[in-house]
């Protein structure tokens, strides 16, 4: 008795169920509401990355061909690859600019008529303009240093209005720019042991250039290199930084106490 008393609500259900349920077509035929600009950023979060952009810093003698590198570096795989970007870079007049080699990306951009102001954008809703590894050059810049040139440093340096837009609405790119710059030295130097800014004297700002160089926010040259590496590893050290240290406060007259 309990048994069909239990089946009978299933029963009724199945009957319910067989009846079709009336549907006008306006209904069916009605739209998803559209989402309210203000409620976008309730369902997609937005996201902030940071990315660093930097030219590079190198020294060169009159008469030389350099290239200066532009690199990338960001907290996030969404903070390199860029489907909108846009920044222009303002070159030293008295260098002679070549031109730039932009690595295999594929990219639409556009070229300042000035050789003085180049400048770079790149837009396709397809895919991905800028799609870089962390610490990757970018770019390179060439020139080539005149024979006449007056020793010295030549900035390099980003407009300072550069975008980097991701296509995804709700991301925000917080960009730092470095600047970078080159130092032309005189046709005639000596190479002198320690003095790693190669201005000719060893003293508190050669520490400082290694220092800088060790932290990684100055990159030095095969010249700088070659005052410094002491221990010859081929890259900068802190021991070689206090090495010059106690050489300008003299507590010792060599660096010949690494090896
Ligand atoms: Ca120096
Ligand atoms: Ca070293």
């Amino acid at each position: 008795m309990k048994k069909s008393v239990m089946k009978l609500p299933a029963l009724l259900t199945a009957v319910i169920m067989l009846v079709p349920f009336p549907v006008s077509a306006e209904e069916e035929l009605e739209p998803a509401e559209p989402i309210e600009e203000s409620e976008w950023e309730e369902i997609y979060p937005v996201s902030e990355y940071h990315a660093e952009w930097s030219i590079g810093n190198r020294s060169a003698f009159p008469g030389d061909n350099i290239n200066i590198p532009v690199c990338v570096m960001a907290d996030a795989e969404e903070a390199l690859a860029l489907n909108s970007f846009r920044f222009g870079i303002n070159l030293p007049e008295e260098l002679t600019y070549i031109g730039y080699q932009w690595g295999s990306a594929y990219m639409e951009m556009s070229q300042g008529l000035e050789e003085t102001n180049l400048e770079f954008s790149g837009t396709n809703p397809a895919g991905t303009d800028i799609e870089a590894m962390n610490g990757e050059t970018l770019l390179y810049l060439y020139f080539k240093i005149p024979e006449d040139v007056q020793p010295g440093r030549y900035p390099i340096t980003f407009q300072g209005d550069a975008e980097a837009l991701k296509s995804d609405r709700n991301s925000v790119i917080n960009l730092t720019l470095t600047d970078g710059c080159v130092d032309v030295l005189p046709a005639e130097i000596t190479l002198t042991l320690g003095d790693a800014n190669l201005d000719g004297k060893v003293n508190i700002l050669d520490v400082i250039t290694i220092n800088k160089a060790v932290l990684g926010k100055e990159t030095i040259d095969e010249n700088q290199l070659a005052v410094i590496d002491f221990n010859q590893n081929e890259k900068p050290d802190s021991e070689e930084a206090l090495a010059v240290l106690k050489f300008i406060v003299g507590l010792t007259d060599s660096f010949d106490m690494i090896s």
